[in-house]
């Protein structure tokens, strides 16, 4: 039989749920507050999520990390989403790993993929990856604006883990209309995608995440979501910047400042076509497995660049798999 407690607790998250459903942010969090205190694990889940995807006023992913440590002793399986957090906060790669473990033991399928992906064998290359090293030196393909890659830095693994994992989340790509700011459907755009929030990041995620934004020299917290990309036969992303027009996307979007830094990940090359061209800087970069490929979209005086105009031409045969992250001036919260 529940205690009395216990039954409180359950009636202040359901009560917590309405009134956030109502749009009473403060007081729906201050029911789960309560219900956390009290003990209850699936308050204390649902309001470490609040302080990782800075729903909370006073968010802060280390009380998000207490909460779950606290919950995961009733919910084994949170050990996963634990370990995931653990990655973002500590980039601590053998704590991650036995955090895993423990989600394995509770039976999460999502924490043996990964463990299978990131203990399998221990080849030079995904011993680099593991480290989060970027080997140097990246192949300059222009200074100005900077357009560089590295060949294959990303094993070959990782890359089908992000496909097999997204491929039954992909939908009809989106574009922000330079007009009204707003994401709509466009020919511009013919690809599908996956915009990954926090439900779709995992410890590999993060570690993709991680080495994206270090080959941008960036900080991870100025990035967008992470973008998976699926191209089919005939489909490509016309000639395009990736810098915004911020007087047009809102205040809350605008607040990270313009999308400094675009880096694209290619996650197979068993296609024909889908090169990535900039028509103005006469480059034309072939999709190599695990390679990625960084640009800046702003120019020394930080004004957007319109030499970094460049296109997916169109995919031949075959489909063609990448995952960009673009990375803002400020740090990026909205919505992750
Ligand atoms: O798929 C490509 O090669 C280009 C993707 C792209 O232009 C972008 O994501 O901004």
């Amino acid at each position: 039989m529940m205690s009395v407690n216990a039954r409180d607790a359950a009636a202040l998250l359901e009560r917590s749920e309405a009134l956030y459903q109502a749009g009473q942010l403060s007081e729906a969090i201050s029911c789960l507050e309560q219900a956390a205190e009290i003990g209850l694990p699936e308050a204390k889940l649902a309001l470490a999520r609040t302080h990782r995807r800075s729903i909370h006023p006073n968010a802060s992913t280390e009380r998000a990390m207490t909460l779950l440590l606290t919950a995961a002793e009733s919910t084994p399986l949170l050990w996963s989403e634990i370990a995931e957090l653990h990655f973002d906060l500590y980039r601590d790669l053998p704590t991650c790993i036995d955090y895993l473990k423990r989600a394995r033991e509770a039976g999460s399928r999502l924490a043996a993929k990964q463990l299978a992906v990131l203990t399998a064998g221990q080849d030079e290359h995904l011993a680099l990856f593991l480290a989060g090293a970027i080997p140097e030196p990246a192949q300059e393909l222009c200074s100005a604006p900077l357009v560089r890659t590295w060949h294959q830095i990303i094993p070959d693994q990782i890359c089908r883990y992000l496909i097999e994992k997204s491929a039954s989340m992909m939908r009809p790509s989106l574009v922000v209309h330079p007009g009204s700011g707003q994401l709509v459907k466009d020919p511009v755009r013919t690809s599908r995608n996956w915009s990954v929030g926090f439900d779709g990041r995992d410890v590999v995620v993060n570690m993709v995440l991680s080495l994206l934004a270090a080959c941008c020299d960036r900080p991870l917290s100025h990035g967008e979501r992470l973008s998976v990309l699926q191209y089919s036969p005939g489909e490509e992303y016309k000639s395009h910047y990736d810098y915004l027009n911020l007087d047009k996307i809102g205040t809350e979007a605008a607040a990270a400042g313009q999308r400094t830094d675009t880096a694209i990940l290619y996650l197979n090359d068993d296609f024909s076509g889908g090169q990535t061209e900039f028509r103005r800087l006469g480059l034309n970069i072939s999709p190599t497995v695990g390679s990625v490929l960084h640009f800046r979209n702003i120019d020394q005086a930080g004004a957007p660049d319109p030499l970094t105009l460049h296109a997916g031409l169109p995919v031949l045969d075959g489909t063609k798999w990448a995952a960009t992250l673009w990375i803002r001036e400020h740090p990026y919260r909205y919505p992750h």
